[in-house]
């Protein structure tokens, strides 16, 4: 008896939490407007690449960028640059974050999203479908067009890049 009291107990804590919860709760892939998409083609000899893309959060929450996903790449990393004794180095990171009411740019030369192991070269003026994982899990799909690296789009001084 004294169970099925707290069996009861249990039962309407867990009603509660979800009808409070539930409703109009947007999702954080709602709540990530992304602009600007691209690729950077493949550089020659090279099997990766970059993408990048400008993230705008209009939660009151940090939203974080946790996976990143494309059928072009066997293995999509979320990277960040870092300066290593003069050298610029990247380094895989576990999430980018997008402050509350705030934006975040993944950019030659910072934070990105590295297309590894690509089965085929992407030439430019094609389009990569990324697909994007936020903190709760929930997911957003983005057409990124490959641009080409000559006539600087985005050309970003000497870059010392060390491709993988
Ligand atoms: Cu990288």
């Amino acid at each position: 008896m004294r169970l099925n009291a707290l069996h009861k107990l249990t039962l309407a804590a867990a009603v509660a939490l979800s009808a409070t919860t539930l409703p109009v709760q947007a999702n954080d892939a709602d709540q990530i407007t992304v602009d600007a998409p691209y690729v950077r083609e493949v550089p020659p000899g090279a099997m990766a690449t970059g993408s990048f893309m400008v993230f705008h959060n209009r939660s009151d929450q940090t939203i974080s960028l946790v996976k990143a996903g494309s059928e072009v790449a066997n293995r999509v990393e979320l990277h960040t640059h870092i300066h290593d004794n003069g050298i610029m180095k990247m380094r895989e990171i576990e999430k980018i974050d997008i402050p509350a009411h705030g934006t975040t740019e993944l950019k030659p030369g910072g934070l990105h999203i590295m297309l590894i192991d690509m089965p085929r070269i992407m030439q430019a003026g094609e389009d990569v479908t990324l697909t994007l994982q936020f903190s709760d899990g929930s997911k957003k799909t983005v057409t990124a067009p490959v641009q080409s690296m000559r006539g600087g789009h985005s050309g970003h001084k000497n870059m010392k890049h060390s491709m993988h």
